[in-house]
């Protein structure tokens, strides 16, 4: 049996073996007590039933692999280049191309599409993003799940979570909400207010854990200054959550170990930072971090305290509003650019004006499409790799199942352009591969992740566990200003916006990949729209037809089109968030227009 990792962009990571006379009978691990054996239906439709592209292109035309090498080669000529990766594969190889624009005059990309502000929220209070192990959530009594849809993006933690008290928080009645003892189906973006003025309550009534706090986060009495500054009548009413709420929410963590399970839901929005440190600032208050059984997990980084080959400095744009037209080159690997980026008429636009458009995927998609170029990849059975985990602490070897004719690897495609541009060629694969998991920790047979810690912030907080926790001081939140960026508009449409949009993941996609959606907005009860009607979703920055479905579980504020849906992001805005230059998927208002 051969042992490798689902390369998918998703919390779990699953350990995966397969035998090299069946190479397509995938197998769940057993080796990862995460995985348990169990692999979800979207690996299956990643291999067998999407298709793949087996020839490269070029302008349209099926030509051999050395042809369509030789016109990227070219094309890098035109300095400098853009490389913007996307997220289709996290195997740590793929970043392999960094060196290829390092020594080759590529311009990166910075920021996230993905965890971004959260992360940078996160970084700013607690130093570092370390992992929450599933064990310490295992350990817990009461779960917070707060704006992570649990069951249908990370559906491996569910055992965890068997047993324990939940509340949830988020706008939507989510699978787990129905189950939950709590939930607070809250204004969408309004979790920064909400963790502040639970923050200030839990002082109020002087529940914070003084003792770890005047070890670990002395200006709690400052925090406290901070969250008097916010008007709690006037916000409660903002953002749809009642006293009684507050109330029942402040009971249930009270000298409880508890865990915030946060997803990114939270944080895209241009405040997205912020939202993460009152989050996490109210954890600090209850004395999370550092426990057993207690503490906040958000999207870990997994390459903390790794030494990755593949760190370079370049010049870099960033990933939310990449101003293609600047380049007469872009290579698009591993993402889907003109799908997955917000604002999506003005990147088709832009990247239609490219003059050499390189797209280096596995699968057609929007940005194939528009594509001078097109270079087939080697799926993960057919290339080495090292997955990494933002949801777990294993680092898994992704090893080769069987050769392939198809496509040529991350690693492949960098050599063979390097020696095409007359540059020095990098190390052997195995360089690569053997130096980072060198730096794994060990468990036994299975490799640690080396930033892992068993109990994470039990040392402290800051990179080296010697410094203490910093509580946010400081807002601002200029959100009816979006307006102001009117100049990124396609038409001038005079619009009073109305509901908010939300564009969560589902079950039937892994962001646009496999995509079978039909272009549907679930609405709200009371609006004058009826099942099955074709309806305008209209945002200040474009307009979709869809088919409305009304949801009477919906606020009635807000409305939903699933990510991965075709279109949904001509709705959103171009903007990236104040700090962690992340797009702000969140911070947009549309109208529902009749035919
Ligand atoms: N409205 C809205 N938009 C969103 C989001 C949202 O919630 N709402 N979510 C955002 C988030 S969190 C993310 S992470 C991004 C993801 O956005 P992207 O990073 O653009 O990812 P995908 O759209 O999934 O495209 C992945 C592509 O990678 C290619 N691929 C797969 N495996 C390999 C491989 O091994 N090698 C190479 N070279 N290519 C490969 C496939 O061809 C596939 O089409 O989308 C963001 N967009
Ligand atoms: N099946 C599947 N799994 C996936 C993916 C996928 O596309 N499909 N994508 C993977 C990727 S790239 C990522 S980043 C993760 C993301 O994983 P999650 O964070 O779980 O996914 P999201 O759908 O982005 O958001 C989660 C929840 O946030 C809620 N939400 C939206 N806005 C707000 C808000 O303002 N406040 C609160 N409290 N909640 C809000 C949404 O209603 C949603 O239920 O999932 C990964 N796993
Ligand atoms: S749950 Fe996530 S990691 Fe596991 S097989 Fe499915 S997509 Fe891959
Ligand atoms: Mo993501």
């Amino acid at each position: 049996m051969i042992q490798t990792a689902c390369p998918l962009d998703c919390f779990d990571a699953c350990s995966v073996v397969c035998d090299a006379s069946q190479p397509h009978k995938l197998v769940g691990g057993s080796n990862l007590p995460y995985t348990n054996g169990a692999l979800c239906a979207h690996l299956y439709k990643h291999l067998h039933e999407t298709d793949r592209i087996k020839k490269p292109r070029i302008n349209g035309k099926e030509v051999s692999m050395e042809e369509a090498l030789d016109a990227v080669a070219k094309a890098l000529e035109e300095k400098p280049w853009l490389l913007w990766r996307g997220s289709g594969n996290l195997g740590v190889m793929q970043k392999v191309t960094n060196l290829l624009a390092k020594s080759s005059d590529g311009v990166l990309t910075r920021g996230s599409l993905c965890d971004g502000a959260g992360d940078a929220g996160i970084v700013a209070s607690r130093g570092v993003n370390r992992l929450l192990p599933p064990e310490q959530i295992a350990k817990s009594e009461v779960v917070v799940v707060w704006g992570r849809n649990v069951t249908v993006t990370n559906s491996h933690i569910m055992p965890y979570l068997k047993d324990k008290e939940i509340a949830v928080i988020d706008p939507r009645v989510t699978p787990i909400a129905k189950k939950a003892k709590l939930h607070l189906q809250i204004r969408p973006r309004g979790d920064f207010y909400l963790a502040i003025i639970l923050a200030r309550f839990l002082m109020m009534e002087d529940a914070h854990d003084i003792e770890w706090l005047e070890r670990n986060a002395s200006e709690y009495e400052e925090f406290y200054e901070f969250t008097r500054t916010f008007r709690i009548k006037a916000i409660l009413e903002h953002i749809g959550v009642s006293l009684n709420d507050i109330g029942d929410l402040l009971l249930m963590l009270q000298k409880k170990r508890v865990v915030f399970l946060v997803g990114a839901g939270v944080q895209r929005h241009e405040i997205g930072d912020s939202t993460l440190r009152a989050i996490d600032a109210l954890a600090a208050l209850l004395g999370l971090f550092g426990k057993e059984g207690c503490g906040v997990s958000f999207l870990a980084n997994s390459q903390l305290e790794l030494e990755n080959p593949f760190s370079v400095t370049t010049k870099t744009e960033p990933i939310a509003t990449t101003p293609f037209s600047k380049y007469k080159s872009v290579l698009v690997q591993g993402g889907n650019p003109a799908e997955s980026m917000p604002c999506s008429l003005r990147v088709k636009e832009e990247l239609e004006g490219v003059e050499h458009l390189i797209y280096f995927g596995l699968y057609e998609n929007e940005t194939s499409k528009l594509a001078d170029i097109v270079i087939p990849a080697k799926n993960f059975l057919e290339k080495e790799d090292i997955r990494l985990s933002y949801g777990h602490q294993y680092m898994q070897k992704m090893n080769r199942v069987y050769e392939s004719n198809i496509g040529i690897s991350e690693y492949d495609f960098t050599q063979e352009l390097l020696k095409r541009l007359g540059a020095e060629p990098i190390k052997e694969e195995h360089y690569y591969i053997n130096s980072i998991l060198s730096q794994a920790k060990r468990e036994g047979d299975l490799y640690l992740a080396p930033g892992y810690q068993e109990i994470p912030y039990s040392n402290g907080f800051g990179e080296e566990g010697d410094e203490e926790f910093e509580f946010i001081d400081d807002f601002y939140d200029d959100f009816e200003n979006i307006k102001a960026l009117r100049s990124f508009r396609r038409k001038v449409v005079k619009s009073e916006s109305e509901f908010w949009l939300l564009t969560p993941k589902t079950n039937k996609t892994i962001n646009t990949q496999f995509n079978t959606l039909e272009r549907v907005v679930y609405i709200p009860e009371g609006i004058d729209v009826s099942d099955g009607e074709d309806v305008i979703v209209k945002s200040l920055w474009g307009e979709l037809k869809c088919s409305a479905k009304v949801d009477k579980t919906l606020r009635d504020d807000t409305v939903v089109i699933y990510m991965g849906t075709k279109g949904v992001n001509i709705l959103t805005p171009p903007i990236s968030s104040s700090e962690g230059d992340m797009a702000c998927y969140g911070d947009v208002k549309v109208e529902i227009l009749k035919l």
